[in-house]
């Protein structure tokens, strides 16, 4: 291999130019006419082809240098026999490539013309990929010098679309702010969980018609008999919540309302009803949420699924669960009790129709009996998918999830 340096041709006398874009990189496979820089002078702006063919092995320029007729941009390896000696600076030979102009206030050059909008500012290679993917350059937002628009900011434009594509499709963009105008900011990556269930959310989101449906359950007793067995239930070392009243109970309702227990098939003509349950719990860990499953929950005892909760959660939150245990889930529970809040819409965890989102209990005035009496009362928000259950049931379910909990001996039995 013999390397060659290639160097900026005849740019119509002009001097000291600024490079506003470097095209290509150490390590690419370039051809004769590839574009390398993108040059901006008073008048016009350029783009610098390549003489030859081979690789880049060492760039010489950066945006921001200046240049002029005879400035090496970069070293390239090209193949034997095919290097011919450094294009002397002054030379004016006929094989030194044309510069190709493409803002120019003079005649626009041929490739600017391919694409429409003149009130923008591109170079041709970004205007033809625009012309050649029908992207309206108006709409990609420019990162460049004087608002030019990079081959980056197309690639970043064309990105974007396609994330669109696979959640919402076409659906319009956020605009792009430039938050730091308007103050000091700090730019944090999301974390890979984040990332995950965040594209989930949002196509869950888009794909069910959600309605949510709020309830109240008069937990005093529960809350009492909790309270009760709490300590004696410490000394096993596990930690009895309302949780996992609530998870029997949900149990129970699935068990008595089956279109809940349910999800439909891919091209939503059938409802595929499943004869176990699988209980997601949603836990707040510092990367994100994640749902572990508790299996077969109508088939076991309070002790026993506080001691399932508190290891799942425990292992969630170390990022110690598998695959297998965040599998299988027919419905899920969000528990935002421990924090506070009245009420909230949690997302319906596809392919499941329906969630309980449980807010924290407190104390109300309940008339009963011709008076007021203070009474313990949890907030229910069940979102359920409306392709699948009927007002009327979301209604019914939540009333029977308040008796369930309303009356501990049912959770008992
Ligand atoms: N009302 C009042 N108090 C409640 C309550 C409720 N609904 N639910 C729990 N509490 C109490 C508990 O009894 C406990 O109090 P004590 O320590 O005095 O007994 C305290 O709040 C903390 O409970 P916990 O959060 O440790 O336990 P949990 O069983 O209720 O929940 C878990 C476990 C893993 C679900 C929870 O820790 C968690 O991560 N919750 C957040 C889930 C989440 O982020 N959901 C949002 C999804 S949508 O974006």
């Amino acid at each position: 291999m013999a390397t060659k340096n290639i160097i900026v041709p005849d740019i119509g006398g002009a001097t000291d130019v600024v490079v506003i874009e470097v095209l290509v990189k150490v390590g690419d496979a370039i051809k004769v006419d590839t574009s390398l820089l993108t040059l901006e002078s008073d008048k016009a702006t350029m783009e610098v082809p390549s003489s030859d063919e081979g690789i880049v092995k060492e760039m010489k320029v950066k945006v921001g240098d200046k240049v002029s007729q005879g400035s090496t941009i970069l070293v390239l390896e090209v193949a034997e026999g095919k290097a011919t000696a450094p294009m002397p600076v002054n030379n004016k030979a006929a094989e030194a490539p044309a510069v190709v102009s493409v803002t120019s206030n003079a005649a626009p050059a041929p490739v600017a013309e391919i694409s429409s909008p003149v009130d923008v500012h591109a170079g041709p290679v970004v205007r033809k990929i625009a012309h050649e993917f029908g992207i309206d350059l108006k709409k990609v937002a420019p990162t460049g010098p004087k608002q030019r628009i990079l081959k980056d900011d197309i690639v970043n434009y064309v990105k974007a679309r396609l994330a669109q594509a696979a959640t919402g499709g076409g659906l319009p963009a956020a605009p792009t702010v430039d938050f730091a105008k308007f103050g000091a900011i700090e730019t944090q990556p999301l974390s890979r969980i984040k990332k995950l269930s965040g594209k989930n959310l949002h196509r869950n989101w888009l794909l069910v018609p959600h309605v949510t449906q709020f309830g109240e359950a008069d937990i005093t007793e529960l809350e009492a008999f909790r309270v009760e067995q709490k300590a004696m239930v410490e000394k096993q070392g596990v930690k009895l919540t309302p949780l996992v009243f609530i998870m029997k109970a949900v149990a129970a309702a699935l068990d008595a309302f089956p279109q809940f227990n349910a999800s439909l098939d891919t091209n939503g003509e059938n409802l595929i009803l499943k004869k176990y349950i699988h209980i997601g719990v949603a836990v707040d860990t510092s990367e994100g949420l994640v749902v572990p499953v508790v299996r077969d929950v109508d088939k076991k005892g309070l002790l026993e699924l506080a001691k399932e909760l508190s290891v799942l959660s425990e292992k969630a939150r170390n990022k110690q669960l598998t695959a297998n245990e965040m599998q299988g889930g027919c419905f899920s529970i969000s528990s935002l009790g421990g924090i506070g809040g009245t009420a909230f819409t949690p997302i319906v965890n596809v392919p499941e129709v329906a969630i309980l989102g449980v807010s924290k209990s407190s104390i109300k005035p309940v008339y009963k009996d011709e008076q007021f009496m203070p009474r313990l009362m949890l907030p229910l928000s069940l979102s359920y998918d409306h392709r699948v259950i009927d007002g009327a049931d979301g209604a019914r379910f939540i009333t029977y999830l308040s008796t369930m909990l309303s009356e501990t001996r049912n959770l008992l039995l």
